[in-house]
């Protein structure tokens, strides 16, 4: 078997990557350790730059994002019963965010693949990276029971944070970066109108909470909880009063609740790895970075991601600029350590960091400034909205 850009993993990473460069005439196969199914059910991200939406739009995979996505002109800060308004149009040069689920987002893509006839392998437990400090790399992985090996021109690793491609980077070129918090994010899932239009990050003595949404018939909630708890301990009734108690009263008083479709815990992590290529191996998305969810940044570094490689590789191979492919790496991190930063910050200011109240009132103050002042507003929508994307030469 022979490709161009040989992909591992089919996250929006991998499949977004895949459907750009397939429409530019370069060919690509992703091979995909788990079930399509298995993909799709995993309930992620729900909130998309206007960077993200305009790649999306540019795959030609918008179509249902734009009949059924929410645009977002602001978020609310909720601390000590008050809400705080920000207006991330005012406040970001007239941006918006899209509320669009993951989940969707990867069924649009998978489904886009399907109609272009561009090869995916699911269910290959087994893949591994071969020759990547030669001309010709390789893939090879067991399919029904033979060994294949896939030779290519580009190997792109989008495989997440579990996934085998970082390590393909010899241990004394590689450098990892890694911040682990010590709560987690119990999120639920259910079939119940939103409490508000707006989304509601709230900071509160009891933790964190976030009041999210997929739809006007679908919400998402998380709360802050140590990285000890087990979901099992969670009942639906418990989660509500928890939430409802992190919540100003005006909030909790409209707060529908119902049977959860969804329950989960997530670890909060900050993680970076550096350099984002070694040979023809390029790494894209959870696979070099992770961020903790709090700055809705995750997804959108992934497509951030796809941006710079895919413009690479649209001129590498349309104008033979092969120069361009030792700035992916640069360009890649330049964002990703600033998308750190806002994440780790956001979490800083918003979570239960200590018991020490001299902490907690610190906090206070750094929310008050940041969603009442002119310029405290400004860098915090800019970021939220998510900065712009260099120009890749
Ligand atoms: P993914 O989605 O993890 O996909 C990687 C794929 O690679 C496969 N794989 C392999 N395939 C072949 N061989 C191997 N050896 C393999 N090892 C792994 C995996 O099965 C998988 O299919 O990574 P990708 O594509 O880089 O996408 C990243 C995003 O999924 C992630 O950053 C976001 O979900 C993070 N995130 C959020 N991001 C946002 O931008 N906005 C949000 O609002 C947001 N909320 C969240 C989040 C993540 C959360 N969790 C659960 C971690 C909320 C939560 C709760
Ligand atoms: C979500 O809807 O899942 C979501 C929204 C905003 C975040 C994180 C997760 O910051």
């Amino acid at each position: 078997m022979r490709t161009q850009v040989a992909i591992i993993g089919a996250g929006p990473a991998g499949l977004l990557l895949g459907q750009l460069l397939h429409n530019a005439g370069i060919s690509n196969v992703i091979i995909e350790r788990r079930s399509g199914d298995y993909v799709l059910s995993r309930i992620r991200a729900g909130v998309l730059e206007e960077g993200t939406v305009q790649l999306l739009r540019e795959a030609g995979v918008s179509q249902r994002m734009d009949a059924e996505g929410m645009v977002h002109h602001g978020v609310q800060i909720a601390f000590r019963e008050q809400i705080r308004h920000i207006d991330l149009s005012r406040h970001a040069d007239g941006k918006t965010v899209m509320v669009y689920g993951q989940t969707e987002v990867t069924r649009d893509l998978m489904a886009a693949r399907a109609a272009a006839g561009a090869l995916s392998l699911y269910n290959i437990p087994d893949v591994s990276i071969h020759n990547i400090e030669s001309s010709n790399p390789s893939l090879q992985f067991t399919l029904n029971g033979e060994r294949q090996v896939l030779e290519c021109d580009y190997i792109a690793g989008c495989d997440g944070f579990h996934g085998i491609s970082r390590h393909a980077i010899p241990a004394e070129i590689r450098c990892e970066y890694e911040k682990v918090y010590p709560f987690g994010w119990l999120g639920v899932l259910s079939e119940t109108p939103p409490v508000s239009p707006e989304l509601i990050y709230g900071a509160h003595s009891r933790g964190f909470f976030l009041c999210s949404m997929r739809s006007m018939a679908r919400s998402r909630y998380y709360l802050e909880v140590p990285i000890s708890e087990q979901v099992e301990d969670w009942s639906d009734d418990r989660f509500w009063t928890e939430l409802r108690s992190r919540m100003p009263e005006s909030v909790a008083s409209t707060l529908v609740t119902g049977a959860s479709i969804e329950k989960s815990i997530a670890p909060l992590r900050s993680f970076v790895v550096e350099p984002m290529q070694y040979g023809r191996l390029f790494l894209l998305g959870d696979a070099a970075h992770i961020v903790p969810p709090t700055g809705a940044k995750g997804l959108n570094l992934a497509a951030s991601d796809v941006n710079y490689l895919y413009r690479i590789l649209v001129k590498v191979y349309h104008e033979g600029r092969t120069e361009l492919l030792a700035r992916y790496s640069a360009l890649a991190l330049d964002r990703i350590w600033k998308a750190e930063r806002f994440s780790w910050w956001m979490t800083s200011m918003l979570h239960r960091l200590s018991a020490n109240p001299f902490d907690h009132r610190v906090q206070l103050a750094e929310l008050d400034y940041f969603t009442s002042s002119e310029e405290g507003l400004q860098t915090l929508a800019r970021n939220y909205v998510g900065l712009p994307y260099q120009d890749v030469g």
